[in-house]
């Protein structure tokens, strides 16, 4: 089977919803979900244990393994260790550049203003377990919340058997204070609503399947979460300059996460789509994880699509808001000033996604199902709050007072009105 080129003059509606209407999946699952984090918040660890037997089929002892985060770094092979090390202290750097200053300005007419930033004080970090265990997203969940300045963060992951050696080492170089073996809905009703083991968080953050995912939708608005996200997607968008080995290797390398996973290339050269189209069926046959690549370019989220000028590719990508963007253009630069929504983006042919995923030092858990559109991913910021501050000189009040008390009273708030009026006529006290 070969991925056809279509073009996306010639979409019709259904093609169009699956391209741009991508959804996490949680539908199916949210009646259960809720269920499980009832249970969990009204039962506390009886409950996390019970769902841990009926899902994870395997019966925790300690669901602490804080320990053998440690010991399994220790034990850990020493190029995969150092591996860890540079991906961890990349991210590290790139997050602490993001860190904003404090900030007070006066203003000429007496206003002193300003805005101050403080870390969270508790924040879960949800790192997947199973067959999708990944030791890069303990990074990309735990270095940012450190870097931010987080008291207490808490890791849980799914337990198995035999828990992954190297997701385990990942979570202590990252930083983690406290580690579960927990996972599901039943792990993010744990940190959201607390139980005898798990202190409750203010904020729980990373990736998850779809029962993590709805289990965050669930427990959204009694403890903040960072974004619902759904399978991997990445958007290629090429010009006849581009390699089409390389812009299969982009859709491949996706593909490989879930059937799930949207990979698409789109170009204005007829050569370049037909090139690409042959190269993606080329390399699917060579990968190991070829069946679910296979069942990923088959799905009607993902394509090779042929636009009419370049313009028509950008204004694609640009409705598409998709999580990973690659560019492989001569005119990269201008290209992308032309798009304003995707998670995060790729330049030039030494740049594969792949370097974000593990170890460039930008953050890897990133909007999905066109999430793009209204924010950003995984940030210093997520585990920030910040405040305003002011000081009004007497001169600034009563410059200002005026236009106050006309809105006061316009509101029909006259004691606003009156706490201006009453600094007003007292002799002002010049602090400035
Ligand atoms: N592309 C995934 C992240 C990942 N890739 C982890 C490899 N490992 C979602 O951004
Ligand atoms: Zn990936």
């Amino acid at each position: 089977m070969t991925v056809d080129v279509r073009e996306i003059a010639d979409l019709g509606p259904d093609d169009r919803v699956a391209l741009f209407e991508r959804d996490a999946g949680i539908e199916s699952v949210r009646g259960d979900v809720r269920e499980i984090v009832d249970r969990v918040r009204e039962e506390g660890d009886v409950a996390v244990r019970e769902f841990t037997t009926e899902f994870d089929d395997v019966q925790v002892g300690n669901l602490e393994i804080t320990d053998d985060c440690e010991r399994a770094a220790e034990e850990l092979d020493d190029d995969l260790l150092e591996s860890i090390e540079t991906a961890a202290e990349n991210v590290r750097e790139f997050h602490e550049a993001q860190l904003p200053t404090d900030w007070r300005e006066e203003f000429d007419d007496g206003r002193e203003l300003g805005r101050r930033f403080r870390p969270l004080e508790r924040v879960g970090v949800y790192v997947p377990g199973g067959s999708a265990a990944y030791p890069s997203s303990a990074i990309m969940g735990v270095v940012p919340a450190v870097v931010a300045g987080v008291d207490h963060v808490t890791v849980v992951t799914p337990p198995a058997e035999e828990l992954n050696p190297v997701t385990l080492a990942a979570i202590h170089v990252a930083g983690a204070d406290e580690v579960f073996s927990v996972g599901g809905a039943q792990a993010i009703a744990g940190l959201a609503y607390g139980t005898e083991t798990i202190t409750r968080v203010q904020k729980i953050v990373g990736p998850g399947n779809r029962w993590v995912t709805a289990a965050k939708a669930e427990v959204r608005g009694d403890v903040e979460i960072d974004f619902l996200a759904g399978p991997s997607e990445v958007v290629v968008v090429a010009d006849e300059t581009a390699d089409a080995e390389l812009v299969a290797s982009e859709l491949v390398a996706q593909a490989e996460h879930d059937p799930n996973a949207s990979v698409v290339a789109v170009t204005d050269d007829e050569a370049t789509a037909e090139a690409v189209t042959d190269a993606v069926d080329e390399q699917a046959s060579e990968r190991e994880r070829e069946d679910v690549i296979r069942e990923t370019l088959a799905n009607d989220a993902s394509g090779v699509l042929l636009a009419r000028s370049m313009s028509e590719a950008i204004l694609f990508t640009e409705s598409y808001a998709p999580e990973h963007l690659s560019i492989l253009a001569a005119d990269d630069e201008s290209i992308l000033e032309r798009i304003d929504s995707a998670g995060s983006v790729f330049l030039g042919p030494n740049t594969p996604v792949a370097a974000g995923d593990y170890a460039s030092g930008t953050n890897h858990v990133l909007p999905t199902n066109g999430g793009a559109r209204v924010t950003g991913g995984l940030s210093v910021e997520t585990f920030l709050r910040s405040t305003t501050v002011q000081r009004l000189s007497g001169e600034g009040l009563a410059d200002l007072g005026g236009t106050i008390t006309s809105l006061a009273e316009a509101e029909g708030l006259e004691a606003h009105a009156e706490s201006v009026r009453l600094r007003l006529e007292t002799d002002p006290v010049d602090d400035s």
